[in-house]
């Protein structure tokens, strides 16, 4: 064998080498992100808590002049941290209520419908989850002059 002859066996040698060593870093990397990719992030958890705010129909709603009756009557809220808004009807008396988009009690294409509640009485309650931002008025479609306001924000 000559010097010749033995340095292109070596070269071919040491490519050979070198697309392998290749081969198993790829390798080694493609094993590397799978297992990543299995694994839960060590940081924060998927989990989000988002806050309910709390309208209460004061005492007394149903008799017309009363001030507030949805109490606070203006909200703000904020997607993604406290966008479901619950109405809690704190009524002493046995006198049901209910919330309704103002839209939907005027009959507009803008009404939202799940924002339309059934008439719940004295303890009970019923939420809604906004999703987009936006002033939503609304009233209760048994005792109109009940009105209050979500203004939505995004975050
Ligand atoms: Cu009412």
């Amino acid at each position: 064998m000559d010097y010749g002859r033995l340095l292109v066996v070596a070269s071919v040698i040491i490519v050979a080498a070198s697309v392998a060593a290749g081969f198993m870093h790829v390798q080694t990397l493609v094993k590397h992100e799978g297992g990543r990719a299995t694994k839960p992030p060590a940081t924060k958890t998927e989990t989000k808590t988002v806050a309910t705010v709390v309208v209460t129909i004061r005492p007394g709603s149903f008799v017309e002049g009363t001030n507030p009756t949805f109490d606070p009557p203006t909200i703000k809220v904020m997607l993604g941290v406290n966008n479901t808004v619950r109405w809690v009807n704190m009524e002493t008396e046995k006198i049901s209520h209910d919330v309704a988009h103002e839209e939907c009690f005027r009959n507009t294409p803008q009404c939202i419908a799940g924002f339309v509640s059934p008439l719940f009485p004295p303890g009970e309650s019923f939420q809604f989850t906004f999703s987009a931002p936006g002033v939503y008025r609304y009233v209760c479609a048994a005792h109109p002059w009940m009105k209050g306001e979500v203004v939505v924000v995004g975050k």
